[in-house]
């Protein structure tokens, strides 16, 4: 029975039957009496004291029967450990800390380990987890990596670890054979006390032992509740999805619908543009046959102009030989021959060549001037 006195640290060691709860204690200990399981059934019966001297403190370490045992029920197992509890509780006997051992090869962790590690949180209660250390242990059955995937999976999911260690609980590893590890795990134990929630169930509560949540703890209706809440969880994921896609869907119409508006308008501009650039043509067209027209016309008029102005230097000159015609007719009127033969050459008077033009045989009559015949030029 409790027999931890008040300077002393307590410490519960509790896990699955087979954990190594005896062989841990016995490595704390080196009480060679301790008896730890050389097969598949359970070893330790019943709750056990032991004591050993660490940094000069006394800490009482407490065996207990693990769950999964193979002679008991678990009912009977989860009661001897809560009447020890509530027995050093109303001893005065304040537990420092938990252990709670786990094989760091039962990664599943199914049915039974499941079970246990449920029953123990309920055991404990939200106030007490801060003074609960889970220890993993086989760390030499296991290769170094997965040994550290499996902690990982153990220290983060909720439905293992992970909602205790939330609230404060510590996670450490020990290999077996190494005694100062396993004696550096109880560095992590401090002074302070922490009551199980079973314990003022059953002391403060009045509560029968079988009768506590840790007892009346049933595996099947937490798995029940658990695939219901796994069932309203995928449910909720479902419609979630459905929502999802549903709104992909309308955005993706919204998208089609906007495309389809752009491609429009695009469409329209370019009728506008093409329309515009028609009508630009046309236009230009318009223009360049009023230019040809224009052309055309002016360079009629030039040509007109050109006749014109032919038909007036034909005129001027038909006038001008008019003119010379009758100036002619005046001049063969006003002067008459000098009384030579005109179709004989003549030499000029002044420079001795021959006279071939008319004028120079006529003289205005009637001066009668000398027979002197000359150029003009
Ligand atoms: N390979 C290996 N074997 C271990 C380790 N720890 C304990 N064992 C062995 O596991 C078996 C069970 O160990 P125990 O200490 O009796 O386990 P327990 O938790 O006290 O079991 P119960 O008393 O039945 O609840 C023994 O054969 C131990 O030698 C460990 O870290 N590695
Ligand atoms: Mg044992």
């Amino acid at each position: 029975m409790a027999g931890a006195g008040g300077s002393e640290i307590t410490v519960a060691v509790m896990g699955m039957t087979g954990a190594g709860k005896s062989s841990f204690i016995k490595k704390l200990t080196g009480n060679e009496d301790i008896v730890v399981g050389d097969g598949l059934e359970s070893e330790t019966q019943t709750v056990t004291e032991y004591r050993c001297c660490y940094r000069d403190k006394m800490y009482v370490l407490l065996d207990t029967p693990g769950f999964g045992d193979t002679y008991r029920s678990n009912d009977d197992v989860v009661d001897e450990v809560l009447q020890w509890l509530a027995s050093s509780y109303r001893a005065e006997t304040h537990l420092n800390g938990v252990i709670y051992l786990h094989p760091i090869n039962d990664i599943r962790m199914q049915g039974s380990a499941r079970e246990n590690l449920e029953m123990f949180r309920k055991l404990c209660g939200e106030d007490a987890l801060k003074n609960v250390l889970f220890v993993s242990m086989f760390w030499d059955t296991v290769d170094e990596a997965q040994g550290v995937r499996n902690g990982e999976q153990l220290r983060s999911k909720d439905e293992f670890w992970g909602r205790m260690v939330k609230k404060g609980s510590k996670v450490r590893r020990y290999n077996s054979d190494d005694s100062h590890l396993a004696l550096a795990i109880l560095d992590d134990i401090d002074g302070s006390h922490c009551v199980l929630r079973a314990q003022e169930e059953i002391v403060i509560d009045g509560k029968d032992p079988r009768q506590t949540e840790a007892a009346t703890f049933n595996f099947a209706a937490m798995r029940a509740e658990m695939e219901a809440q796994i069932q309203e969880a995928e449910e909720r994921a479902k419609r979630v999805l459905e929502e999802q896609q549903k709104a992909a869907q309308e955005q993706a119409r919204r998208i089609e619908e906007q495309r389809q508006q752009w491609l429009r308008a695009q469409e329209e501009e370019v009728k506008r543009r093409k329309e515009r650039l028609e009508a630009e043509e046309r236009q230009l067209q318009e223009e360049r046959a009023r230019e040809q027209r224009d052309f055309r016309e002016r360079i009629r008029q030039e040509a007109e102009e050109r006749e014109r102005i032919l038909a007036a230097v034909a005129a001027a000159q038909e006038k001008e030989e008019q003119k010379m015609q009758k100036a002619k007719a005046e001049y063969y009127r006003d002067y008459a021959c000098i009384g030579r033969e005109v179709s004989r050459d003549y030499h000029c008077d002044r420079c001795n060549e021959t006279i071939r033009h008319w004028e120079h045989y006529y003289r205005k009559y009637p001066s009668r001037a000398p027979l002197t015949a000359y150029h003009t030029t």
